[in-house]
């Protein structure tokens, strides 16, 4: 089973990605946390997206549909969750290019449904926790980022939920619930 979550900064894609992981054997495939990967490597690649990334604006098309065309050539296991891949209708189109070059398809498209007020304090929330626990914040994982990620959010990544509603994968869940609740709402959408 190939699915994909999609939902605005905050909506709860990476924490539900990593359930499933857990419950069904999937593999995750985050573009937000291979990007991060990148940034610390201090490769080219890195060094490209990282001012991209702090500022909150999405990077190329290219260089993500790049990293998800390796991964998709690896072990399979349980099926792939996509975690905030695509954002883009290109980067979806994409996606069905390369699934069909493996011989996969996609099962589900699940949008997590979050209002703004409630994302912009789970992201402010999240950033104080990591400094109490003696780290560091990410560098968008501020207000100002913030902002910039939901407009991107509005203006490139919502336009899918028409795409993919009219190829009758689409399916919501309410992102505003407990992260268990969540959960099996998922649960239910996938069977
Ligand atoms: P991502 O890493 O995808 O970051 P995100 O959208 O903030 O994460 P997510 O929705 O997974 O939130 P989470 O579960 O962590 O992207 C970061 C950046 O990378 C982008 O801005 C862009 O620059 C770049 N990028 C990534 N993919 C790209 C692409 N395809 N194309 C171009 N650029 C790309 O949850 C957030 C918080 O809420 C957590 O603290 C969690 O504990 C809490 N939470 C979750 N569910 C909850 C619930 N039900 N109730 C209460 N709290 C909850």
């Amino acid at each position: 089973m190939n699915i994909i979550l999609l939902g605005p900064p905050g909506a709860g894609k990476g924490t539900q990605a990593g359930r499933l992981v857990e419950s069904r054997e999937m593999i995750q495939l985050s573009t937000g946390d291979m990007l991060r990967e990148a940034k610390t490597s201090g490769t080219e690649m890195g060094k490209i997206v990282a001012d991209v990334m702090d500022r909150g604006e999405l990077v190329t098309d290219e260089i993500v549909i790049g990293l998800i065309r390796e991964k998709l050539e690896g072990d399979k296991k349980g099926g792939f969750i996509f975690d905030g891949f695509p954002r883009t209708l290109a980067q979806a189109d994409a996606l069905a290019e390369l699934l069909a070059d493996v011989g996969e398809s996609l099962d589900a498209v699940i949008e997590m449904k979050v209002d703004d007020d409630v994302l912009v304090g789970r992201i402010v929330n999240r950033a104080k926790e990591a400094v109490a626990a003696g780290g560091t914040a990410r560098a968008d994982d501020n207000e100002e980022s913030l902002k910039v990620r939901l407009m991107a959010y509005y203006k490139q990544t919502s336009p899918l939920i028409g795409y993919y509603h009219a190829k009758g994968s689409l399916s919501a869940v309410d992102g505003l619930a407990s992260m268990d609740e969540v959960e099996a709402s998922i649960g239910n959408v996938l069977g």
